[in-house]
């Protein structure tokens, strides 16, 4: 049963792809410029996007919504990270921060059919580093999970950890259960 990523961004893609297939999971690129909601809530936004999403595609599809929330910019960028990462990119970021340098990243995997729409939310915590290291997309070099002294561009397991892993996990879990019954 075909399943389709419904996203503009094939980084987004590779990454779920890799890891749904360690779930035994075979996930499809429909690439397509969703009309991003400006909303401040992630998960509006994920379910108005799988809405969307489901229209153009009109096959089981899933979207991913992210956020960076940053605690001492009371959770900027949040749901605005797509274009705050267009606009200022990491390098405004690190002008933004002082002291605390606490953050977390935030997945919500949406998933829509003709009969079911359902959701899965997970996070990873971590901190924002003083500078940028490693060479990965978005803001992958700026981002240290809790834990590590690495930023995700460094570290080879990110697909082991991320906020993408383990909302996806929870995803797999429900759609493999779906699959069964
Ligand atoms: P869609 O077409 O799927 O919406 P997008 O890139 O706009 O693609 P989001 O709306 O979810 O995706 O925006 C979240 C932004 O946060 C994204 O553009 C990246 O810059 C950043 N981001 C999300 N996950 C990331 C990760 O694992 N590593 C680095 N940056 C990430
Ligand atoms: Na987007």
């Amino acid at each position: 049963s075909d399943l389709f990523f419904v996203s503009s961004n094939p980084h987004k893609y590779q990454e779920a792809k890799k890891i749904l297939e360690s779930f035994d999971i075979n996930l499809k690129f429909f690439k397509y410029n969703l009309e991003e909601i400006q909303s401040s809530s992630l998960k509006e936004i994920a379910s108005k996007k799988a809405i969307y999403a489901f229209q153009k595609c009109k096959k089981p599809i899933i979207i991913e919504d992210d956020g960076l929330f940053i605690d001492s910019l009371g959770g900027f960028p949040g749901p605005y990270s797509s274009y705050v990462f267009k606009t200022i990119g990491n390098k405004g970021i690190l002008h933004l921060l002082k002291k605390n340098r606490k953050a977390k990243f935030i997945s919500i995997i949406s998933y829509h059919d003709n009969k079911n729409c359902k959701s899965f939310e997970a996070k990873i915590d971590g901190t924002i580093s003083k500078s940028q290291n490693g060479t990965g997309w978005g803001y992958d070099p700026i981002f240290i999970p809790k834990n590590f002294n690495q930023t995700f561009a460094q570290l080879t397991t990110k697909n082991d950890l991320s906020h993408r892993y383990k909302a996806l996990k929870k995803f797999s879990n429900w759609y493999l259960n779906k699959l069964k019954s």
